[in-house]
């Protein structure tokens, strides 16, 4: 188990509620069925934060609700759903007569825990970042006279995880890759329409081509005015993770 395995193992002995964030665009690669496990086992309570709703359509979540525990929806940016999120947190430490709550908040990186501590204390106090990996140890946080949280580092396990699914969550940082074509290539799968509608080119069959046109558009170009495919590669990898394409 790697260090940040071990800090999240610990903040799960330590806590009396979990919360489990996930990627509303990546809910099963963010998952971690293990951990969620280990939590029950710990007769801890786990609350399953969907985060980044204002970046999906919400009717696609809806099988979630049945399939995860306690499973709420959010957008720690945009503040929905966080009043509910308060109130199932208070509704659980009522009913269990919890007297001094702690509170762990674990997830892969980049999906937004600190930011959800953040929503939860009413200010910034997690520090927060574009960047996956940005949490290094854990960090308590008090959000009230009674409730303390501990925010941990995003843990992976990535003989699991694919290069390509660690750069679409935003776990890794796009310019150090090999091939952000073979990525992009795999959005235009996942979500044909997107990339079309935000850089305004028609999605050919031929998606080397669709990007070809891309780097065009944008101008980006190499020697003998050729379209430069790693680099729009690399920009449109930064724009899906920035969340700038809808
Ligand atoms: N669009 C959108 N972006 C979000 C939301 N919540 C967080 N983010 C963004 O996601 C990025 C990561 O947020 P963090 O809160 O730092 O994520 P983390 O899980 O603590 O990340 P690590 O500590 O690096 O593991 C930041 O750029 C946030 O602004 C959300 O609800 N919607
Ligand atoms: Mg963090």
């Amino acid at each position: 188990m790697s260090s940040f395995g071990w800090i999240v193992h610990k903040v799960i002995q330590e806590s009396n509620i979990i919360l489990e964030v996930l990627d509303a665009r990546f809910i099963e690669i963010t998952r971690d069925i293990k951990l969620e496990q280990k939590i029950k086992n710990r007769n801890c309570i786990l609350i399953t934060i969907i985060n980044k709703c204002d970046l999906v359509k919400i009717e696609d979540l809806e099988p979630y609700k049945k399939k995860l525990e306690n499973c709420i929806f959010i957008s720690a940016k945009k503040h929905l759903g966080t009043d509910l999120l308060k109130k199932k947190i208070n509704e659980i430490i009522n009913k269990k007569k919890i007297r001094k709550p702690i509170i762990g908040v674990v997830g892969f990186p980049n999906v937004g825990k600190s930011s959800v501590i953040n929503v939860l204390k009413g200010k910034g106090s997690a520090k927060t970042s574009l960047e996956a990996g940005y949490t290094k140890g854990k960090q308590f946080v008090r959000i009230s006279k009674n409730i303390m949280m501990i925010d941990t580092p995003g843990v992976i396990d990535k003989q699991q995880t694919k290069e390509s699914e660690l750069v679409l969550v935003g776990a890794k940082n796009p310019s150090t890759i090999k091939d952000p074509d073979l990525v992009v290539i795999k959005l235009m799968k996942i979500n044909p329409k997107i990339v079309e509608k935000h850089y305004k080119v028609k999605l050919k069959v031929n998606k080397e081509k669709t990007l070809e046109d891309i780097a065009l558009k944008l101008n980006y170009k190499k020697k003998g005015n050729l379209p430069n495919i790693d680099r729009v590669s690399k920009k449109i990898l930064q724009d899906w993770q920035k969340g700038n394409i809808l």
